[in-house]
């Protein structure tokens, strides 16, 4: 049964995991978010769909960040589901023990998920993950990519897009913002490891997040999953704008929407008449130093050719 809010007068296949009245929210109230974090967002639709996919066998391995701090402050936990804390660094490798520790008390049934944030994920836990992906481990790694350390307030990471405005890349006279290299492209180097599926997600289209937890479900072996989570704390706009800042960076390019299996791009989400980036970027006072009056000449136009080359690259303009 699905409620009867506007948006969900649809036919049954075509409604969310989040519309159904039975849905699990494994990530209940209670927790400590920031009003509109992209993050908790994001992580609930995901594990709600993993729970519905698995009928309820699933145990949750979170690294150390954001979505571990607000959902467990002691003595209380938002969590529903079997859901073990690690280590900042070492949520892979955990979540290889746990899934090898289900294997040899013959429960196959169970699913093991890891999830971290882009520091976690894409520094501190970097080694863990390749290994993970070198073994071919039975994991479905989980990354929610809010581009800085958010927890520690706001310090860059490699996944913080070049001439973001973070606590540790403040724009001064003569340096504007992050400017160390263009960040690491996390799901690349998972295609790179040739595991058997790749994907990219948004908060801002839950249908397609759900339906790719779905497939990632199905299959065996190592399996990742970044998605884009806007922060209105780090990126600085209204909480109630959460979603549309993450359809505006997905329509002008920026987070490109595609799969890929055994390394190899299999699809990607279309971007018909794609918006120029300034209007994303007008949305965030991360990015405000690049419309003041000591604004650097060609940063807008240093962006708009990362996203006009995304769009090139994942074939976003109808080419699958
Ligand atoms: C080894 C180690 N170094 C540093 C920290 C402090 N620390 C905790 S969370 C965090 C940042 C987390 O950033 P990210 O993974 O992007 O998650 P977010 O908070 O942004 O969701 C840091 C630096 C730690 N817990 N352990
Ligand atoms: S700082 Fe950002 S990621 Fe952390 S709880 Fe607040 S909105 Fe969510
Ligand atoms: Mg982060």
């Amino acid at each position: 049964m699905t409620t009867l809010t506007i948006g969900n007068r649809l036919d049954k296949e075509d409604t969310a995991v989040q519309s159904e009245h039975d849905r699990k929210n494994t990530l209940t109230s209670g927790h400590r978010a920031c009003q509109g974090c992209g993050e908790a967002l994001g992580a609930r639709c995901v594990i709600d769909a993993a729970y519905k996919a698995t009928n309820g066998k699933i145990a949750v391995v979170n690294a150390t960040g954001c979505l571990e701090v607000f959902s467990c402050i002691y003595p209380e936990n938002s969590w529903q589901v079997p859901w073990l804390h690690s280590l900042f660094g070492n949520a892979p490798a955990v979540a290889t023990g746990v899934a090898s520790a289900f294997r040899v008390s013959g429960d196959n049934d169970m699913r093991v998920i890891a999830q971290g944030g882009d520091g976690a994920t894409c520094d501190i836990g970097m080694g863990c993950l390749s290994g993970m992906f070198d073994r071919n481990d039975d994991v479905l790694y989980v990354c929610y990519d809010n581009q800085a350390y958010m927890n520690t307030g706001v310090q860059r990471s490699s996944a913080t897009p070049i001439y973001t405005r973070t606590a540790t890349t403040l724009p001064t006279a003569g340096y504007i913002g992050n400017a160390i290299g263009t960040g690491k492209n996390v799901p690349e180097i998972a295609m790179a490891h040739g595991i058997p599926y790749v994907a990219t997600a948004s908060i801002a289209n839950i249908r397609d997040m759900e339906e790719k937890v779905l497939k990632a479900i199905s299959i065996r072996g190592a399996r990742y999953l970044h998605v884009h989570v806007p922060c209105p704390l780090g990126w600085g706009y209204q909480p109630s704008e959460t979603i549309r800042v993450a359809r505006m960076a997905v329509e002008c390019g920026l987070f490109p929407l595609f799969e890929a299996e055994n390394g190899v791009l299999v699809g990607s989400t279309p971007v018909d008449n794609p918006k120029p980036v300034e209007e994303y970027l007008r949305t965030q006072r991360r990015f405000a130093h690049l419309f003041g009056k000591n604004a650097p000449a060609d940063a807008i136009e240093a962006i708009q050719r990362i996203a006009s080359g995304n769009i090139e690259k994942y074939k976003l303009s109808g080419g699958f």
